[in-house]
């Protein structure tokens, strides 16, 4: 298992992302903890100097686990549901940097909250959503990188809230390298059992997310992580577990807290 944390060059107390601040001093304390991954969410790939994180992480073992895109959202209103091809031109431009960058780091890239909204005509956006995600995962194949799309809850997005309905569409769309990105926070809101979901789609789980049901470090709140760790075991889960929480009551101690409940709960 590979215990990883979000990371963020950007400040926001209101993102789940408990370290932020200049990239590689975060990796460094991240590593310090005990985290051997480290996920990135930036607005700005081009101001990641690949070079520089790719010598740090050698240096202390630690995997750049995947490189978050929510932030477009938050920055440009995108999304990959946008009804103007003009838009969608935009967007795709700028996540190709997103994905060269993940080719670089031998990294991924994840697709969560800029899947925006369906419009009213689902089906019609459903259409948009598939074509954006064959040409983005057709480049990213070339760059040799996954793409994880996410289930988010549906106060974020309008569609691929849960896990079935999210593999359902990668497995009728023929998109091969995509998987899923798991979230605990969001799977507490949508799934009917989140200790019993997995099921049909565990060779698609590539990433898992992890924060309390507040949102807050694990163990910060009242999510059952328990029964949460014995599924991810039966099922045999053995790949990246990622912290992205809030940053309370503040960053340091939300990552410290984190990585002692993960050795806790999650250590096999
Ligand atoms: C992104 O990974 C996510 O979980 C969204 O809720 C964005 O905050
Ligand atoms: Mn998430």
């Amino acid at each position: 298992m590979v215990f990883s944390i979000a990371v963020s060059d950007i400040i926001n107390k209101n993102a789940p992302v408990p370290l932020t601040g200049d990239i590689e001093e975060q990796i460094k304390y991240a590593a310090s903890l005990g985290f051997s991954g480290v996920e990135i969410h930036t607005p700005s790939p081009e101001r990641i100097d690949a070079n520089r994180i790719k010598t740090l992480c050698k240096e202390l073992g630690i995997t750049i686990t995947t490189i978050g895109t929510g932030s477009i959202f938050g920055k440009f209103n995108l999304s990959i549901a946008d009804p103007d091809p003009v838009r969608r031109e935009v967007l795709y431009g700028l996540l190709t940097e997103y994905v060269d960058l993940a080719s670089e780091l031998g990294s991924k890239i994840t697709i969560g909250s800029l899947k925006g909204n369906l419009s009213s005509d689902r089906n019609a956006s459903l259409d948009i959503v598939r074509g954006e995600l064959k040409r983005l995962s057709t480049y990213a194949s070339r760059q040799g990188v996954k793409i994880l799309l996410e289930a988010t809850n549906r106060y974020e997005n309008n569609y691929f809230n849960t896990g079935d309905e999210t593999a359902n569409f990668i497995k009728t769309a023929g998109l091969r390298n995509v998987g899923i990105l798991m979230d605990a926070f969001h799977m507490n809101i949508e799934e009917k059992d989140p200790f019993s979901c997995f099921e049909g789609y565990v060779d698609l789980i590539w990433h898992i997310h992890v924060a309390d049901n507040n949102r807050h470090f694990p163990g910060g709140g009242s999510f059952d992580f328990h029964s949460f760790a014995e599924e991810i075991k039966r099922i045999g889960y053995d790949g990246i577990i990622s912290i992205e929480c809030l940053p309370y009551p503040d960053g340091k101690t939300a990552a410290t807290r984190s990585i002692e409940f993960m050795n806790v709960f999650f250590r096999v």
